[in-house]
């Protein structure tokens, strides 16, 4: 499959490369990543990565402004498994589509689709891919992947880390030689505000009997503590192996866009099928949704907190 990926990239001489909507590290990393191995293996091609980028991510490289030509055009899709959440490009506008994807599949959207989803991040398959094939690397866009990979996997810490993950790692830390510390402080130094809001959230967190963790965070809220809205939707990722609580959820009022928006993770049962029935979804154990009201939000905790009982009956905790 891999070189099948590499024959139609050898083929076109204009490349698009689009990604999901609501950018995220990963996302970013895959489709910048492999921006500049195409690039860098083939300095006569035209090759755009195109979307809505983020202030936060800057450290991650610069975003292209696409010309709209779409004649003899091959688009890339990474790390997006449905069509609405492709940001920027419609699939069906374009020669030829492939899909680089680690979600569990939702719908077929490409021509030609690669997707792994036990694999740690579309970043890592990235990283197959430049082994796999001829595609160029460097040391920039090594850590650009290694960076994209270690915040899906936050730090190596789920079970989508496999052996082959750390093989590819080994690989490109062997041959690439980036300083992780450096990458981390990149990464993982934050303002004390944010530090702040954990606490806060740590303090008022509700938890229900069966285990689940829920913190709303109105917009009162994020201008108190002076934190912006996706900081502290991203904060979800901290919560992490608390005792009491198994599924834990943070809820973001998001008022620039009308939006509440609520991140689910899960060291228990599967709770990507019910942030599917509130316009969300995702992987397996991290998950998100987009409702209306704070209400709304409720409903999918009594859902969250309804599947939470089943599972410990299930399991018998
Ligand atoms: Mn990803």
């Amino acid at each position: 499959m891999f070189k099948k990926i590499y024959k139609e990239i050898k083929k076109y001489d204009r490349i698009v490369i689009a990604r999901h909507i609501g950018v995220d590290p990963d996302a970013l990393a895959s489709q910048l990543a492999l921006r500049d191995s195409i690039r860098l293996s083939f300095p006569e091609k035209k090759v755009f990565a195109i979307g809505t980028g983020s202030a936060k991510f800057t450290y991650l490289g610069k975003l292209d402004k696409f010309d709209d030509v779409y004649e003899n055009t091959l688009l890339i899709v990474t790390d997006t498994p449905d069509r609405k959440r492709i940001d920027s490009a419609d699939p069906d506008m374009f020669t030829s589509s492939i899909k680089i994807d680690h979600h569990p599949f939702v719908e077929k959207t490409c021509e030609l689709e690669y997707i792994d989803d036990i694999a740690s991040s579309a970043s890592e398959i990235v990283m197959q891919l430049i082994e796999e094939t001829k595609l160029e690397c460097n040391k920039e866009i090594a850590e650009t992947l290694f960076i994209g990979l270690v915040s899906d996997s936050n730090r190596f810490l789920f079970d989508s880390c496999g052996s082959n993950t750390f093989l590819l790692v080994s690989k490109y830390l062997e041959k690439y030689k980036f300083s992780i510390n450096k990458i981390y402080q990149k990464m993982y130094v934050r303002p004390l505000c944010e530090v702040r809001l954990e606490g806060y959230i740590s303090l008022n967190m509700t938890v229900t009997d069966n285990g689940l963790g829920y913190i709303k965070i109105t917009d009162k809220i994020i201008n108190d503590f002076g934190v912006d809205s996706a900081a502290a939707g991203n904060m979800v990722n901290n919560f992490n192996f608390i005792n009491e609580v198994l599924v834990w959820a943070t809820i973001t009022e998001d008022v620039k866009n009308n939006q509440i928006r609520v991140s689910i993770r899960s060291r228990g049962p599967e709770i990507n099928k019910v942030a599917e029935k509130y316009n969300g979804g995702g992987h397996k154990f991290a998950s998100g949704a987009k409702v209306k009201t704070f209400d709304d939000a409720i409903l999918l905790m009594n859902d969250l907190d309804k599947t939470l009982k089943n599972y410990k009956i299930k399991n018998n905790i």
